[in-house]
């Protein structure tokens, strides 16, 4: 039976909790969350989350990166914090947390919900097919040489995995994951995400890049080569991933607050809306506006 309920996980360092903060929130805005889980490194703040976790009324569990939780102690330091992802989520497998809620959906710090996602949440994972992800929307000729993939849009970015911690589990166990790693460095161009696509091959459903709309993808870069029909056959389902689009990734690092105003769209007003309420925390949280309306209230300004 498909699960109702949302459990986010997430694994950020210092420089990043902030960003998370205004992605759980954008979450629990648009959806019922029951329980996050966010690995963190010992500098993080957690007293915005725990606001966030009362008001939105879910739990939250803090898990300590580092020692103990499928560290990545084998990897160069210089590299470790890109890992985090792939510790929480071996972490989540291996600890399978709740027995009854065995579905997960991991997240990227720079990401924001701008709807309801329970068509995601319902998808069904089986054990040949233990994640959800979106393909990278463009041909990854090297990714599919290197890596071995179907195609070159077998690539999948690895900043939204929905998965199933019993199904997974079989697949990834952390030391094992480290020593691929290890052995076949020069093969994995983007580290821990080339990392994920080589173990997870073949396993995977893919998703619409509604679940995971980046930053490439916006309007805004629509003279950018890949949204060409000639250069990329996937161009053709940019209309219908821009008229319905539930999480915003802020990929590339074109984070909402590193932009002029002028290039500032919607979706990254939204983003400087939640992360204003967060700051003032005197506003009521819960009052906060649903994306839609927004939007709608934002017209003539973005
Ligand atoms: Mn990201």
């Amino acid at each position: 039976m498909v699960s109702e309920q949302m459990n986010l996980v997430l694994a950020v360092n210092a420089h990043f909790i902030e960003l998370a903060e205004v992605s759980i929130a954008s979450f629990a805005v648009h959806n019922k969350i029951s329980k996050v889980y966010i690995g963190l490194t010992k500098d993080c703040r957690r007293e915005y989350l725990k606001i966030i976790a009362c008001r939105y009324d879910f739990e939250i569990f803090f898990f300590e990166l580092g020692d103990g939780l499928n560290a990545a102690n084998d990897l160069d330091e210089s590299i470790r914090a890109y890992f985090y992802c792939i510790e929480i989520i071996a972490f989540i497998c291996s600890m399978q947390i709740d027995c009854d809620q065995e579905n997960y959906l991991y997240i990227d710090a720079d990401t924001l919900c701008v709807g309801r996602i329970k068509d995601l949440i319902d998808l069904r994972l089986t054990e040949n097919e233990p994640v959800a992800v979106t393909s990278h929307g463009r041909p990854m000729v090297d990714r599919q040489l290197m890596l071995g993939l179907e195609t070159p849009f077998h690539y999948f970015n690895a900043g939204v995995i929905y998965f199933n911690a019993r199904y997974l589990k079989g697949e990834i166990s952390g030391i094992n994951i480290y020593e691929e790693y290890n052995d076949s460095k020069v093969q994995f161009r983007f580290r821990e995400q080339c990392l994920f696509n080589k173990i997870l091959k073949g396993k995977v459903k893919f998703v619409p890049n509604t679940y995971n709309f980046m930053s490439w993808m916006r309007e805004r870069s629509s003279k950018n080569k890949w949204n060409k029909i000639e250069n990329n056959l996937m161009a053709y389902c940019l209309d219908d991933i821009r008229s319905n689009v539930k999480i915003v990734h802020f990929s590339g690092g074109a984070l909402p607050s590193r932009l002029n105003e002028e290039y500032q769209d919607v979706y990254d007003k939204y983003w400087l809306y939640v992360r204003k309420n967060l700051k003032e925390l005197n506003y009521s949280l819960c009052r906060m506006k649903e994306f839609e309306k927004f939007a709608q209230e934002n017209k003539d300004s973005c």
